[in-house]
């Protein structure tokens, strides 16, 4: 029966875009990363076949138990599937039929995120990362086209003008040439608490960009004129801005962050703004159209920790990928406090990779702060987070300060993605809290303790939300979308 559902399955996405060659890792190789998978992810459950529900209907009961306690985080990554397989570099340039010469002609741009330093015994050690670009000149009439891709049951010409305008800006950043072998030369300077530059700018030089055109590595900031206080004698966060030279579109800010104190990372995607990505359809429109959302009165809860505790450190790490970070940024920095940031870089494209690099970007922050204690920040619909954040307390003893985790499911009954809350046996109940709305988070002292205990839980410690406790006949529509996972996942993991 299985084979069949999988069949059908697969032929009908077969017309996702392929895997794009010469897109492989390189110098960077995702922990337990395994080679790329096929392109198997559909955002589009409206060509489902009846058939196919049927048979999942009838076989949903022996997929579930077959999968025992190992169902793949795949069931209910978090991360959009329709945010996969971008196409990259050369593709992207073959597509729109550009040539080399019209490529020699475009100005080179640079994507640099807002990153984190920490003090070592040579300095301020900075990590500097994001991806050096070129944006064709695309028509609208193909960017259009480019643009329907995205959506489910829509078109460009059927929205609004301004979310017309928002799907074709946000499908021309997808559709970039990335520049690999570049060198970036960056400057620093430091940044008065008003904002303002204040201070002798320094110059240092990255790259080679890898083959995706991304740049990550850790740089010592020049400071010759001692105009920046030590990491171990001051609590509060400095600020530098940082240009790259020769395009006015890398600029970002860097966060020297002491060596002791508080740190929130907080997830972005249906815990800071309202994606639904456990409804394809809705998470599309969320994403590639309509103007970012806050969830609720989430702003008011991180106003509100940013004000009493001066010296906090926000850092925003999304597995989304990086070509378009500049709309997150643009949001969270008119809507929440600011901070560094961590998104998906290309090389860590594939579908394996892409539920390993939030483990990798959370372990890369930890061990670059062994003594800083972490406020860890994100939403039940994300199987990576739910096994990620609790491994990190015993991963990294007396860090981990407090995990709180918004149940999708408990607010929005469109979200039938299972979820594992395992992983939390034997944390104590002080340090995390599964939460319904911002207000339960409201009166938390973060410094103290993490629990509301006017907010009931009800957490297993096993697999919950599993959409078919009841009458699966009955639930099978509603919770299509965790079948197709749920069959994607049997299929990756045999
Ligand atoms: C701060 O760090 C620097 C460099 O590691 C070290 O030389 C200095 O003694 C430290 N100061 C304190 C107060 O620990
Ligand atoms: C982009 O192409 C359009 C016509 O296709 C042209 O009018 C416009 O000037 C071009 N823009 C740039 C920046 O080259
Ligand atoms: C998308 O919109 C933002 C501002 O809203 C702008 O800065 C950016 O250049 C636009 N990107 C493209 C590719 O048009
Ligand atoms: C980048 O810098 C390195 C040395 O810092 C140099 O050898 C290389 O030629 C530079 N590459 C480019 C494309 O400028
Ligand atoms: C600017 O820098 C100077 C020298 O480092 C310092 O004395 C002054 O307080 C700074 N001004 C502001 C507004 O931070
Ligand atoms: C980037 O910074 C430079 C130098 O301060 C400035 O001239 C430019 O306008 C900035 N670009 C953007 C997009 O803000
Ligand atoms: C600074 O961060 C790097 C990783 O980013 C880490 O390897 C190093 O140990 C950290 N240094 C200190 C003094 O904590
Ligand atoms: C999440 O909310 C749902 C619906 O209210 C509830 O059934 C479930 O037990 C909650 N999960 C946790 C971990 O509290
Ligand atoms: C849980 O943590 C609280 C606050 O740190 C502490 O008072 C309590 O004893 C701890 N409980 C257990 C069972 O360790
Ligand atoms: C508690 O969680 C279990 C397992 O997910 C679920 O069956 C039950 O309905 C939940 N109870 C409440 C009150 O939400
Ligand atoms: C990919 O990600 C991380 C850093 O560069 C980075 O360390 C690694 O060099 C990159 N490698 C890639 C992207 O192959």
């Amino acid at each position: 029966m299985l084979p069949l559902c999988l069949f059908a399955l697969l032929s009908y996405v077969g017309a996702s875009p392929a895997p794009i060659p010469g897109a492989t890792p390189t110098s960077l190789t995702a922990p337990h990363a395994r080679p790329a998978q096929p392109t198997i992810f559909s955002s589009n459950p409206h060509l489902a076949r009846r058939n196919i529900l049927t048979d999942v209907d009838k076989d949903v009961g022996s997929i579930l138990d077959g999968l025992g306690s190992a169902i793949p985080s795949y069931v209910a990554s978090g991360v959009p599937n329709f945010f996969q397989d971008f196409p990259t570099g050369t593709a992207v340039q073959s597509s729109l039929g550009l040539s080399d010469g019209d490529m020699a002609a475009l100005p080179t741009q640079v994507l640099n995120l807002p990153s984190y330093a920490n003090w070592t015994t040579q300095g301020w050690s900075l990590i500097v990362h994001g991806n050096v670009f070129k944006q064709p000149n695309i028509s609208q009439s193909k960017l259009d086209d480019l643009a329907n891709a995205f959506l489910i049951d829509t078109s460009v010409s059927q929205l609004p003008a301004d979310q017309a305008a928002q799907a074709r800006n946000l499908t021309a950043e997808i559709y970039v040439v990335q520049q690999p072998n570049m060198n970036v030369t960056i400057n620093i300077q430091p940044l008065a608490s008003s904002g303002k530059e204040n201070g002798t700018s320094q110059t240092f030089i990255i790259g080679p960009t890898s083959p995706e055109g991304d740049f990550d590595s850790p740089m010592i900031i020049p400071d010759p004129q001692n105009q920046l206080q030590s990491g171990n004698e001051t609590k509060g966060i400095q600020r530098m801005s940082m240009h790259a030279t020769g395009t006015d579109t890398g600029n970002a800010t860097a966060y020297l962050v002491p060596t002791d104190g508080l740190t929130i990372i907080s997830d972005i995607d249906d815990i800071l703004r309202v994606t639904k990505i456990y409804e394809p359809k809705e998470g599309l429109l969320n994403s590639f159209a309509r103007p970012f959302t806050p969830w609720m009165n989430m702003p008011e809860i991180y106003a509100k920790w940013s004000k009493a505790l001066p010296d906090l450190h926000f850092h925003y790490l999304t597995t989304t990928p990086e070509q378009v970070t500049r709309n997150y940024m643009q949001f969270i920095y008119a809507t929440y406090p600011l901070g560094s940031f961590d998104t998906r870089p290309l090389n860590f494209s594939d579908v394996s990779a892409t539920l390993s690099i939030r483990k990798f970007l959370l372990e890369r922050i930890f061990q670059t702060y062994p003594q800083r204690k972490f406020v860890l920040v994100a939403d039940t619909s994300n199987s990576d987070v739910m096994t990620d954040y609790p491994a990190l307390a015993t991963e990294f003893p007396g860090q981990v300060q407090c995990i709180l985790l918004r149940n999708t499911s408990a607010t929005d009954s469109g979200d039938k993605f299972p979820y594992d809350t395992s992983g939390f046996k034997g944390l104590n109940q002080s340090m995390y809290m599964f939460f319904t709305v911002p207000d339960d988070l409201k009166n938390l002292d973060l410094t103290k303790d993490c629990y509301n205990s006017a907010v009931k839980q009800n957490v297993t410690f096993d697999h919950q939300g599993l959409p078919f406790s009841n009458d699966a006949s009955l639930l099978v529509s509603r919770t299509f979308t965790s079948l197709i996972f749920v069959i994607i996942a049997v299929a990756l993991s045999v």
